[in-house]
């Protein structure tokens, strides 16, 4: 008995090893199955259930296209500080020059790594103001529920700006929020306008953070469900889904803040001393799947896809797969399983009909064959 015991579980561990070499050391061994995480896409009796991509920043690394960057050729800037508030302010002047790494400002220090021991900026030419303006545009590669945009400035920040979104990759764009200490003069906006259930799309404008002190670290963080009343019931909610919906962030510098000296007699060097300078861009948010994938990846071309389950297909996992439209397709919420399901009637189909077509094309080369050998003795 002892004997037939040991048999049995040596001829098991020699199929689950031989399983695991056959299939590259994944999926079907008794191991595997214990260490491998289990899929946050279905539950442990195999049930769907809904699954999001992690919350990350989704700027970090990527390209942003700015209108305007200080250097192209050697330029003198001056950064201005000033202990307190009403403190006497001074000068300190720097050169900024592209072709020197230890004296440029280049786009790419807005989405490097963030170490606030040793600050990476980008920086501006000098005194582009109203009503030129400066751009900065971050393509995201798909489509993002974005939580939050921020900036961290090295400059003291814009006296008004503007935060839009573009859901079809940059043709169209609009605004997610207005920043300024005139919104009305600015912007023709109200300032601080509530929102109701009626507008929840609607972008408002505020004068907060748009104070010119700190002179530098000061930061805007807009979060894009703060008071907007069906926050707290997002997964229902269609029209919140959608205004958290972007491929595309851009940001309008619209007007410095100056001290009022900048026409003054010694105007040049008061010039030189505003521009907008930032050390991080961030737009915090997860990548969009509907419900129905727990993370996205790097498709053949290179593109961000979503690694869908459920039945689902697309980018965003945002329709069902062939041959499985027995249920709409849905996004799937925390309580319901809203997923696509094949017919029971598609599969013995199809299996039927390839079958035939198979036979058919074994008898019409058989025939072809016997033809071949009659014509050619
Ligand atoms: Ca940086």
């Amino acid at each position: 008995m002892i004997r037939a015991v040991d048999v049995a579980l040596t001829v098991l561990l020699a199929a689950s090893l031989s399983c695991r070499s056959a299939l590259g050391g994944y999926g079907m061994s008794l191991f595997a199955a214990q260490t491998s995480p289990p899929d946050p896409c279905y539950d442990e009796h195999g049930n769907p259930r809904r699954c999001i991509p992690d919350f990350v920043n989704s700027a970090f690394g990527k390209e942003v296209k700015v209108s305007s960057t200080c250097g192209k050729t050697a330029s003198r800037y001056c950064v201005v500080t000033s202990a307190e508030k009403g403190d006497e302010r001074t000068r300190n002047c720097h050169t900024c020059d592209a072709s020197d790494p230890k004296k440029y400002h280049p786009p790419a220090y807005l989405t490097d790594l963030n170490n606030p021991h040793n600050l990476t900026c980008w920086q501006s030419e000098n005194f582009i103001q109203y009503p030129q303006n400066v751009t900065l545009t971050l393509s995201l590669g798909k489509k993002f529920e974005v939580t939050y945009v921020s900036l961290q400035f090295c400059s003291p920040r814009p006296e008004s700006m503007v935060i839009y979104k573009s859901m079809d990759y940059g043709k169209t764009w609009v605004p997610f929020q207005f920043y300024s200490t005139q919104c009305r003069k600015m912007y023709n906006k109200p300032n601080r306008a509530v929102i109701t259930k009626q507008n929840e799309q609607e972008a408002v404008c505020t004068d907060s953070h748009t104070d010119m002190y700190p002179l530098t670290g000061g930061l805007i963080a807009f979060s894009t469900l703060d008071g907007r009343p069906s926050a707290h019931d997002f997964d229902n909610s269609p029209v919140l889904q959608d205004w958290v919906t972007a491929t595309d962030i851009k940001v309008i510098f619209s007007r410095l803040h100056t001290f009022g000296d900048e026409n003054e007699d010694d105007s040049e060097l008061a010039r030189d001393s505003y521009f907008y300078a930032v050390s991080d861009l961030q737009v915090g948010g997860r990548c969009k799947c509907n419900g129905h994938a727990s993370r996205c990846v790097k498709d053949r071309d290179g593109s961000l896809v979503c690694e869908c389950k459920h039945n689902t297909a697309g980018p965003e996992c945002d329709r069902c797969k062939p041959f499985h439209y027995d249920r709409p397709w849905q996004r799937a919420t925390a309580g319901g399983q809203r997923v696509c399901k094949s017919h029971p009637l598609y599969s013995p189909i199809l299996v039927r009909l390839s079958l035939m077509l198979s036979r058919a094309a074994w008898h019409v080369g058989y025939i072809l064959f016997i033809l071949a050998a009659v014509f050619l003795r």
